[in-house]
């Protein structure tokens, strides 16, 4: 299926991308493109695909939801120390899960944070909220500006190599509310991120998750779409993964 991008209001000399009518006029920015002036994602001759900009953001015109994607919300200074405390700072633990009455481990480390009311049921386990470290703040400081979301939690994940990944799933439990909304930030190794329709085979959408990154799933995905980061044969580093997360209780 072809993918279109609307890139942010920047001129093209700025990131590195040609196509969008402001980057064809040499446009100054200071509006967001229309749907029809939607550009191909495209590095210009000498230039790499890169977003100095954190608020630089590319919009996925998918069905049935939402799909943004911030590629550089975090540059790499501060991607690098937020990988780094974030690999020392969180107490990252293994997880069973039963699946057809047998015990199988998670294939990852895993840990759950956030305001005290955010308890969260995932992999058939409940979960009480660990509070939030520095590092974790700062990285929801920077969700919530660039989503305009109050996120109350926050599930990470530490894929430690290629043999780690996530199956076919949609967050969709019941105390994420009616539309789920979830930031997920990437930190360390690119991995691919998959998506695909749950009806319609011919929809779907694979993203290489840069280090430093923001994904917005947002509107009516969950209902509609399934996400993966499969396991990979290719030879990989480790990546941290945070999915932010509202839990609706009675009390949040
Ligand atoms: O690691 C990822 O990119 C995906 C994580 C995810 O889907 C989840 O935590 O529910
Ligand atoms: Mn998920």
């Amino acid at each position: 299926m072809l993918q279109r991008i609307i890139v942010d209001c920047r001129p093209a000399a700025a990131n590195g991308l040609v196509g969008s009518r402001q980057a064809a006029t040499g446009g100054a920015g200071g509006r967001v493109p229309s749907d029809a002036e939607s550009a191909t994602l495209r590095p210009m001759p000498g230039h790499s695909c890169r977003f100095p900009e954190p608020s630089a953001c590319i919009d996925w015109p998918v069905v049935d939801g939402d799909v943004t994607l911030w590629p550089s919300a975090f540059d790499t200074v501060e991607a690098d120390a937020l990988y780094a405390e974030l690999m020392e700072g969180i107490d990252w633990q293994t997880e069973d899960v039963v699946i057809f009455g047998r015990s199988q481990r998670v294939p990852r480390l895993v840990a759950w944070h956030g305001e005290r009311q955010a308890r969260y049921t995932y992999s058939g386990t409940p979960h009480e909220p660990l509070p939030w470290t520095p590092a974790l703040s700062a990285v929801r400081r920077r969700v919530t500006t660039l989503c305009g979301f109050d996120f109350n939690s926050v599930l990470l994940n530490r894929y430690r190599d290629g043999r780690d990944g996530m199956g076919w799933h949609a967050d969709d439990e019941r105390e994420l509310g009616r539309n789920p909304v979830i930031a997920s930030v990437s930190f360390g190794d690119v991995r691919r991120f998959r998506l695909k329709h749950r009806r319609r085979p011919e929809h779907r959408l694979d993203l290489d998750l840069p280090h430093g990154s923001v994904l917005l799933m947002s509107g009516s995905l969950q209902h509609h779409w399934l996400h993966a980061l499969p396991k990979t044969d290719r030879p990989c580093g480790e990546r941290i993964n945070l999915t932010w997360r509202r839990i609706f209780t009675t009390s949040a």
